[in-house]
């Protein structure tokens, strides 16, 4: 069971760790980097698996705790240096991965009540996770290998032997060929089971895991709504819902809190667009006299939750070719917003000339909300939602 478990779970880290990698490089890009920009969902996919398969990490964590716990009390606690190391390394997972996953459900909620910034930690947590995973596996390599073998390091049939030993309820030694017991993965399995403490089970195993694979499934299904729109009717766990905000999204920042309030509606407003010494400056009027696309593309939020909306407004193509920055030019996009992490953000190339990138002036069919960002916001395929800035103050050719 608890290598069914550890299983899932293996499978669980590592996809997180893969699309968190990937969502940490398009937020912190280096400079050399280019992202695909289609299909213009990727990171509402690829952010809505790394929160959906963190929260199945939950029940499958805690289930695998469940059924280890006995090996906490193992006696001697410490046989060799391996040993040593792979204890060591265990405790250093555990702690880790508890504390991973569990800042990064309360980072969804948008609650961080540690004294540490959220995304810093998360991510060398992240490393950690992995790096004691690979040294847990490293060590128990020589046991997989013979389980996947079949056969212990001398080359008899494993599982024979411990099922006849299993079947005398460990009190006739006689019924085994005690020539396996010494060094493999026989002799220590039974070495545990006769160490181990064997209380009449309070649950079967079979009632077990099913408990744990209905909590893993409910928890998905009844949370993967705010990502997935096909489970949308079942989210009632997603900090988010679909369709709930103004104009039909939900608002993650507001004005208010942004300080945006009277700069955002100022009659003076103007989207300033520089290169070097080129610079112009829109009105919204002006803006809006430019020729006008439809787009239709999702705000996809680190948090996991992503929505699609109907987007007009002027390419973000058009801007660059006004003040004829070169093609393969980056852009650092700011806002009106005189604090925030995600008041200043810049964008490669390869979002600048996509066709789809769009200073959005109106949403899903009205002129954009205060709180999606009037008088003008940044809207790019397949980009996370912290680089669609809001309340657009300048786009300026940069490095
Ligand atoms: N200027 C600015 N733009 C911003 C933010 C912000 O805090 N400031 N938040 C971003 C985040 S985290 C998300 S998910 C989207 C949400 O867009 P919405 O509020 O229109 O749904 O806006 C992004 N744009
Ligand atoms: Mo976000």
């Amino acid at each position: 069971m608890a290598t069914v478990l550890g299983r899932l779970l293996g499978l669980a880290f590592v996809v997180c760790f893969l699309t968190g990698l990937f969502s940490h490089f398009l937020q912190q890009p280096e400079s050399w980097m280019r992202f695909p920009t289609s299909p213009a969902g990727l990171y509402a996919v690829t952010q809505g698996i790394h929160i959906t398969a963190g929260i199945a990490c939950f029940p499958l964590l805690l289930g695998k705790l469940w059924t280890v716990f006995p090996n906490l009390f193992q006696t001697p606690p410490v046989r060799s240096f391996l040993h040593l190391l792979e204890r060591a390394s265990i405790a250093l997972f555990v702690g880790a991965s508890l504390l991973e996953i569990t800042i990064g459900l309360l980072n969804t909620y948008q609650w961080v009540p540690f004294p540490f910034f959220f995304k810093q930690t998360h991510f060398a947590l992240a490393f950690v996770v992995i790096g004691s995973l690979v040294i847990h596996i490293a060590v128990q390599l020589p046991v997989i290998a013979e389980h996947w073998r079949k056969r212990g390091p001398d080359g008899k049939p494993l599982y024979g032997e411990l099922e006849a030993y299993r079947a005398t309820d460990g009190k006739d030694g006689d019924a085994v060929d005690t020539d396996v017991l010494p060094g493999g993965v026989t002799g220590r399995l039974m070495a545990y089971i006769d160490s181990a403490p064997r209380p009449e089970p309070s649950v079967s195993r079979r009632g077990f895991l099913a408990t744990i694979a209905a909590s893993t499934v409910a928890l998905v299904v009844l949370t993967a709504g705010q990502s997935f729109a096909l489970l949308d009717p079942f989210n009632l766990f997603g900090p988010r819902k679909r369709g709930v905000g103004p104009q039909g999204l939900p608002v993650n920042r507001t004005a208010e809190d942004a300080g945006v309030l009277s700069s955002a509606v100022a009659e003076d407003w103007v989207l300033t667009v520089r290169n070097g010494d080129t610079v112009r400056e829109f009105s919204r009027a002006d803006l809006a006299a430019l020729p006008q696309v439809d787009v239709e593309l999702p705000i996809a939020c680190v948090e996991g939750w992503s929505q699609l909306a109907r987007w007009r407004g002027v390419r973000m193509r058009d801007l660059a070719d006004a003040v004829n920055a070169p093609a393969g030019s980056a852009f650092l996009l700011r806002s009106l917003e005189e604090r925030g992490s995600f008041r200043i953000n810049r964008m490669g190339p390869e979002y600048v000339r996509d066709e789809r990138t769009v200073v959005a002036l109106e949403l899903n069919g009205e002129t954009l909300h205060l709180e999606h960002g009037y008088p003008a916001r940044m809207i790019a395929p397949a980009r996370p939602g912290v680089t669609q800035t809001k309340w657009l103050s300048s786009l300026e050719v940069t490095v």
